[in-house]
């Protein structure tokens, strides 16, 4: 339950008052990790990112990496805290107010202490964490994730680092907007003070030591090939995803909403335990499947044309991208069908060029020439570059802990994970016959780049015709859900 912050601060007070009468007790109810997912990115994992960071590196450089600023989502209510990839892959910290320093090459303290990376966490603090969740602290930096260099945040101010003896000093841009909260050691602050310990100016752009351009190369060389362990997380976010739309494919009604088939799909996935989504989801029904990022999910009955489905879980801090496009009515129609064949045979095309070694820009030839071609064959478009108005977006993109993860989009090697996302969207009004009015359909799989093709890892969800028929036509177990009519706001009584 939420409560406020703010009007609670007598309740607060009593907190810290019982803190101090159990410091040192362990807390039964906190220290447990019975019940608790055990498949997380094992330390042995980060550790291997930061080898591999300190490799890439150049000579005689420390890269800084920074946590995500919180973001207000509601007066004193903030968003769920969701970390900077960069901090969980080469950290496994997933909090936010942190920063993370690697070396190129091991530093020595004055106590004579060897270390090449240094963390800054949040502090432990029992009142604190009664609000807004448990923090690792500390010891749990240097005990679970193997960082023996770890300190809290408020003291990176006294903290000596001598960035002039680095040649490069390589961080992501800063991001504008950060909150200064009263803590003071947040983000805000733990910027400020880099800043002024590293004399980075207002303008560094001119300035070769302070490099954000190898930032963004660097681990995007890094992020965009998937260790095995990454692996297992992104197979299993992709299956529970593809779950997600089995099931609304069983489920699905013409007198559904929107909104409701989102739920049907998240709730799938939690209950696989996929903490949450990668991105909003779109469900667009009929001409609402022509908005590319359409996430507002309004509409209260789906109808039986054609429904767009574009949802991803995220497990464990990776996520699925996959997206179905189903008849809402159990079978295609005549033009549904001829536009959604043309998408498939697209994707298919796209599919054959894939393997360690090839271009992406062969990806996306070999699909477009597919839709364009068909578009004008059936007479859609007068030409190619008329039919390219069909087709808006690119073919695909890298994914894992972001959904458009980083990548450096030249040639594809072995073990990337992409998406291969083609799609037709015909608005109403277009300049064609009015069959093909109002169709929508993007067909997005997920998959691995492998040493002469590829595996697909979305094939749990049927993506042929007679397949997602065939699906649609089976029982749910959310068939038999049903809830009681809401007696609060029946039609009669609506204020507006
Ligand atoms: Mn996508």
């Amino acid at each position: 339950m939420h409560t406020s912050f703010l009007k609670r601060a007598p309740l607060f007070a009593l907190s810290l008052f019982i803190t101090l009468f159990s410091f040192g007790q362990p807390s039964p109810a906190m220290d447990t990790d019975e019940d608790m997912p055990k498949d997380y990115l094992p330390k042995e994992f980060h550790a291997g990112r930061r080898a591999a960071l300190r490799e890439a590196m150049p000579d005689n450089s420390v890269i800084v990496v920074m946590a995500y600023p919180t973001r207000t989502f509601s007066n004193d209510v903030e968003y769920k805290y969701h970390p900077n990839p960069d901090m969980y892959y080469f950290s496994g910290y997933k909090e936010p107010h942190s920063l993370l320093l690697v070396f190129k090459t091991e530093q020595t303290d004055s106590a004579g202490n060897k270390y090449s990376e240094i963390l800054f966490v949040q502090k432990k603090n029992a009142a604190a964490e009664q609000w807004t969740g448990k923090r690792l602290g500390l010891e749990g930096s240097k005990t679970k994730l193997g960082i023996a260099m770890s300190f809290n945040g408020e003291d990176f101010s006294n903290f000596s680092v001598d960035f002039s003896k680095f040649d490069k000093i390589i961080f992501d841009r800063f991001p504008v907007d950060i909150p200064n909260g009263r803590d003071k050691a947040d983000l805000y602050d733990l910027l400020q003070q880099f800043k002024q310990k590293a004399a980075i100016p207002e303008d560094y752009s001119k300035e070769k030591r302070f490099d954000n351009r190898s930032y963004r190369e660097i681990t995007a060389k890094l992020r965009e090939i998937k260790t095995p362990e990454e692996m297992t997380l992104i197979r299993k976010a992709v299956e529970i995803s593809c779950q997600g739309q089995n099931e609304v494919m069983k489920a699905v009604r013409p007198d559904m909403s929107e909104m409701e088939i989102q739920g049907l799909h998240e709730f799938v996935h939690k209950k696989y335990g996929a903490e949450g989504v990668g991105y909003g989801s779109i469900i667009g029904s009929g001409e609402n499947g022509c908005t590319l990022h359409y996430e507002e999910n309004t509409k209260t009955k789906i109808g039986s044309s054609m429904l767009l489905m574009d949802v991803g879980a995220e497990y464990h801090g990776y996520t699925a991208d996959v997206t179905r496009t189903i008849p809402a009515g159990g079978k295609f129609g005549e033009a549904e069908k001829v536009i959604y064949q043309l998408v498939y045979d697209a994707q298919e095309a796209a599919f054959k060029t894939l393997k360690d070694g090839s271009k992406w820009a062969d990806a996306e030839k070999a699909a477009r020439d597919v839709i364009t071609d068909g578009l004008v064959r059936l007479g859609i478009a007068k030409d190619k570059a008329e039919a390219n108005k069909y087709y808006p977006h690119g073919l695909g993109h890298h994914i894992g802990m972001d959904v458009h993860d980083r990548g450096t989009y030249s040639n594809l090697k072995k073990d990337m994970v992409i998406t291969i996302e083609p799609g037709i969207y015909i608005p109403s009004n277009s300049n064609c016959e009015k069959k093909w009015w109002g169709i929508a359909v993007r067909i997005e799989d997920d998959a691995r780049v492998t040493e002469d093709g590829y595996e697909l890892l979305s094939h749990f969800a049927p993506r042929k015709i007679e397949d997602i028929e065939k699906m649609i036509s089976q029982k749910s177990a959310l068939d038999d859900f049903k809830l009681p009519a809401l007696k609060s706001a029946s039609p009669e009584k609506k204020a507006f």
